[in-house]
Parts: C-alpha cells; structure tokens; sequence
C-alpha cells in the first residue's frame, strides 16, 4: 500500500528491525482482507466458526490472558509526579530498555501487520488517528470492527500528519515450522507490559493479546493518551455510553454515563425503555469525547465503531438489542460453544445445553461446577448492526449533551439516584464515585469497594488530582446553564438477603424519565444533604416488584454511612496530596456539615 508519509515508514522500519518480524504488512480495511484475516485464523485452529451465526467466529483465549492486566499497566511520563498516586509508573528510558528486550525477536516467524486507524468518523476535524503494528490477526480483525481503518485512514494522514505510536506483541515468536498456539501470549502475567508514554503520545504493548491490552485504540488511546490530549486542548475524554432518550412529545435528550468496567454501560446504552411512547438510541456504549460548540454547550462524539460486549448476563431479556447485534458478523471470545455450532453462556436466557465445549476447550456439563463462559467474556460487534443505533451516532459535530450519569455498583448507602447542586458539586459526587469490584481487571480484590472517580481510575494517563482539577476547569469555560447536569447513580443496591432491590436494565428508564423531567423543569425533588433526591412518588414504580418501602430505601439519605463513606473519602483524597483539588476538600467539608 502507499504513502509517503516518511515519519511513519520510518517508524514501521525501525520497529521491524527491532522486532524482526518474517513480513510486513499494511492492512487496507476492504471486507476481503478482513475475510481472508478470519480465514488465516480459522485455518490455524485460533478461530472456530459458529455454523448457527452467520459470519460470526469464537476465539478462546489463554486463561492467563482473560481480562485487561491493570498492575501491568504503566504511565511512563518522564516524571513520576505527572502519573500521580492512582497509576503504576516506571522512568521512559528504563521501561523502553526493558521492552526493547522483550520486543527484540518478539516477531520472529510472524507477519506484522501496519494498521492505520481513525477514532472517530474518518477525516472529521474532531477524530484522531493512530498506527498499531501488531502480530495477532485476532487483533486486525477485532480493531476492524472497533475502530475505522485501512487506506482510507492513510489517504487522511497525507505526508505529515500527526498520529499516535501503538505498538502491540503477543510475545511468542516461532521458530521454523514451530505451529502456533490457539491463543500465543506471555503466560507469565508479570512479563506482559500494557505501556504509555503520554508525552510522545505512544503506546507499546507486549504479552497480552486480549481487549483493551491489544486493541490499543480503546483505552490505552481514545482513554490514556487521549485524556492528556484532553487536558492540553480542553476537551474530556470519558469512560461515558452515550445515548438520545426521546420522550412521547418527541423531544430528545443526549445522555452520557460514566460507570466503572461491568457495571451497566452497554446496557444502559441500549436499554427499552419501559413506557409506551419513550424511545433510546444508542451513541456510544463506553467511550465520549466531549468538546464545547460554538453554543457553548458540550457535545460528544462515540470515537469508537464497535461493542466490546460482556457477554455473561447478556440476553433477550437484560438487553435484546445487544442479542440483535451480535446475530451476525460478530467476533465472540472465551464463551461457551454448543454442539449445534452456536455461543452460550451464563444468563444468556435459555437453558444450558446438555453439553458443550467451555471457553477453555474442554467438555462441559450443567452439573460440572464451572461456568461455561468466562465472567469476562466478550462479544465484538459492528455498532452498525445495533437496531437502535441513533442515526447521528456518526455525526462529527457529536451530539449536545445534558446529563452526565455517573455511579458504581454499590449494595448500601448509595442511593438510586441524586442530582448534583451545581457543577462543583457533581464533579465533587464524581470524585467520590466508588465500586465493588468486579472481574473486568485482573486483581485479587473482587468486592471490595475502590474509589474510582469518574470510573477513570484504570484509565488515566495522568495524576487524578490534575484530571479532577481539569473537570473543574472545564465548568468554568461556559454558563453553568449550559452544562450538562449531573447526577450519581446506584442500579446495584441490595436487600438483606443479597437480591438486587431495584430491578435495572429496562426499568433505568424510570430514572431516566425523572431526569428528563428535571431538566424540563417538571420533576419534582427535595433538597438533601447529598444532593436533589426524587420526592417518593416522582419515579413511576407501578408494574414492577419494587415495593413502596423499597423505594424509600433506595432514596433515603443513611446519615451513618454517608459519614463512615466520608472517613474513606478522606483517606483516598489523602492519596492525591497537593494536588486535590481545594474545591473538592470544600465540597467535602460542606457536605460532612450538612450530614451533621
Ligand atoms: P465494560 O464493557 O467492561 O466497560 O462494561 P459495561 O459498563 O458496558 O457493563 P455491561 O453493560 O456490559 O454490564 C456488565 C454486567 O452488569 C452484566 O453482567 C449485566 O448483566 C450487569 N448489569 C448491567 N446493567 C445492570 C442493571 O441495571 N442492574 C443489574 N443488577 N445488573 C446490571
Ligand atoms: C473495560 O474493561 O472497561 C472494557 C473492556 O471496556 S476492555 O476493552 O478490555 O478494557
Ligand atoms: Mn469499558
């Protein structure tokens, strides 16, 4: 393929020698390559194809490689400070010495593929472009979907444009005639390496050929690098689904949510609304970049063309246009498949089969005592193929934005819902945003409740203290008027005996009509010491198993736990030194006074 983009060409060369790679190759982004690619993978026993799907294939992954490897993840700025407390750091020189060893040879008896690629629709003023060279086709394939790439990107970066460095190995070179594996990595989780160097705006990935480890234009880009672009141009670059919600009187609302991994964004994204009458289309379901308009509004662009979907709990009934996208031409990874040639899992809505093959390969009954699917196991899809995608969902001016939803998954005293007092305030309720965790990030510390502000934790590329500082700036560009508001979530609370209280999903539309309201000036809410809380008969309950009690449950203000909540508040704002934000420790300090 051509260009003349000297900087480029030298840079493939320079990563060749160094890699040694058998071929290079620059991928074009035509179907057929993308055909042929699924037919390397097939004919090499990586890719099985699902006979019940058409164009659809199941990969199943190393169990050492299942999930994004946050303590492999580093900000390698050049001072430790600029990285901050929240991120792992290693100097530049000494992590690009290590890597270098590691990626020396690293090729050997693979193709490297050039992939060109736009996040966000390609030669918009607001999208930007990267460069991955990879050794996985699992990876070509899956960044096809996910993001925009090939010729059309080149033809965009001319001679000279600017683009971000992601280099990504699987680490396994072959010797001659050695056969692959079915998923080649670093077995060893302690030798992957999922790096940034955000002053050079590049990315060098080793060992971990799964999601946002390998398909660098998800986190490590449109998240890390692009977040500090961010901060340097003034714009946000948000873990946030998008989505229109369009009331019976046909008026339309854009609404952006920021909730940690596995906590609700493609659902949420995708969600049928409850109500006759009311309608969502879907934006984006994991990643907003906001910039202001000329109104002096913020609008948000999705940067990204694809679902990487969980696909445990995905089904006909949690969220049927997810099922409906992922009917064809879909990449599935580490789920169960049945002897008819089709995917399962776990809460998929029908009953298990009496036998399949379990994401690891091997024979599976019901009564085995292991799941079929891995609890991370994803789907990759086209957002095209989504039957509510809101037809402006590649618009490049974005879409205006008037709420900003935030929340975890929380089983006490976050209640189901609280609107922000103003904008310090609701990046006050995102700085103090936390969750249970869950099994999206390889960690040892399933359940325990984390601070994640603004569900960037694994996501910064920078200090968080800055990051929060920028939120506030950002307030401070327009009338507060004309910012979105902010309001701080909770689908996850429990009952004594462990069920979910609120019934989620579809019924989050009930809380998403409240807030509409809000914004029209009709909803009704009492002022509490945490925020503007609905009144209890403002969120429509009838039809549902929520009981009047519940409900007050879920909006009451527990007085003890928001105070033992601060004391852990405080220990995290401690971790960002001088850093925090002054109106932060304001707001905190209000708040304690106002609980007391
Ligand atoms: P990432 O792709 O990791 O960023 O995740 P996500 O935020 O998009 O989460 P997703 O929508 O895939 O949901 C993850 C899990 O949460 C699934 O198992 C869902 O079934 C479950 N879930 C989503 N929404 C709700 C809800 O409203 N209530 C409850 N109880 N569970 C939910
Ligand atoms: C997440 O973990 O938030 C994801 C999946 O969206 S991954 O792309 O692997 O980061
Ligand atoms: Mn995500």
């Amino acid at each position: 393929m051509k260009t003349n983009h000297a900087k480029l060409i030298a840079w493939v060369d320079e990563v060749a020698a160094m890699c040694q790679p058998d071929s290079v190759y620059w991928c074009d982004g035509s179907k057929a390559e993308y055909e042929d690619m699924i037919k390397i993978t097939v004919d090499a026993g990586l890719a099985t194809p699902l006979k019940k799907r058409p164009g659809c294939y199941l990969f199943r992954s190393h169990p050492s490689d299942v999930a994004r490897a946050e303590k492999r993840t580093f900000i390698a700025s050049k001072r430790k400070e600029d990285a901050g407390p929240t991120n792992n750091w290693i100097d530049p020189v000494e992590l690009k010495a290590t890597m270098t060893e590691c990626y020396t040879g690293c090729m050997k008896g693979r193709v490297m593929y050039v992939i060109p690629f736009s996040m966000g629709p390609i030669g918009s003023p607001i999208s930007k472009i990267g460069v991955e060279l990879t050794d996985s086709p699992y990876v070509v394939i899956n960044m096809r979907i996910m993001t925009r790439i090939g010729k059309d990107v080149l033809k965009v970066l001319g001679d000279d444009g600017e683009f971000v460095k992601c280099l990504h190995s699987v680490g396994k070179p072959l010797a001659p005639g050695e056969k692959d594996l079915s998923w080649p990595c670093v077995p060893d989780v302690d030798k992957k390496f999922i790096s940034h160097f955000p002053e050079e705006r590049m990315i060098w990935s080793y060992g971990s050929g799964y999601g946002g480890n390998a398909l660098l234009g998800k986190k490590c880009f449109a998240l890390r690098i692009a977040g500090v672009q961010a901060r340097d141009e003034g714009w946000l670059a948000e873990h946030m689904l998008i989505l229109k919600l369009t009331n019976p009187e046909g008026k339309s609302y854009y609404v952006c949510g920021a909730f940690p991994s596995a906590c609700g964004k493609t659902n949420l994204a995708m969600l049928e609304p409850v109500f006759p009458g009311w309608k969502v289309q879907t934006v984006g379901d994991d990643i907003a970049w906001m910039k202001f308009g000329a109104d002096g509004r913020l609008y948000a662009i999705n940067p990204e063309s694809g679902f990487f979907g969980v696909a445990p709990g995905t089904s006909m009934s949690s969220n049927p246009n997810a099922m409906k996208t992922i009917a064809t031409n879909s990449i599935f990874t580490n789920v169960g498949l049945t002897d008819d040639g089709d995917v399962w899992w776990e809460g998929i809505g029908t009953p298990a089969p009496a036998h399949l093959i379990d994401w690891q390969g091997n024979d599976w009954t019901p009564d085995c005592g292991r799941p079929a699917a891995h609890a991370n196991a994803r789907f990759t899809a086209p957002a095209a193929q989504c039957p509510v995608i809101a037809p402006e969902w590649e618009d490049p001016a974005g879409v205006p934005i008037s709420a900003i939803l935030i929340g975890g998954r929380r089983k006490t005293s976050i209640p189901l819902v609280t609107e922000s007092l103003s904008w310090e305030h609701g990046v006050f309720l995102g700085s103090i945003m936390g969750s249970e965790i869950t099994t999206a990030d390889i960690t040892d510390k399933v359940g325990q409740v984390r601070r994640d502000p603004f569900a960037q934790l694994p996501f910064m590329g920078y200090h968080m203290g800055d990051y929060l500082q920028h939120w506030l700036n950002i307030g401070k560009k327009s009338d507060e008027s004309k910012l979105p508001r902010i309001y701080f979530v909770n689908w996850f609370r429990k009952n004594a005996e462990g069920k979910f209280i609120w019934p989620g999903f579809g019924d989050n539309s009930r809380v998403l009509k409240w807030i509409t309201e809000r914004i029209a000036g009709t909803g009704k809410a009492v002022k509490t010491a945490i925020g503007n809380m609905p009144t209890l008969d403002s969120i429509d309950i009838s039809g549902t198993s929520v009981s009047e009690a519940d409900m007050a449950e879920l909006l009451a203000v527990d007085k003890e736990a928001w105070l033992a909540e601060i004391e852990s508040i405080k220990a995290a704002y401690l971790e960002y030194g001088d850093k925090l934000p002054a109106t932060l420790v304001r707001e905190l300090k209000e708040l304690e006074a106002r609980l007391k």
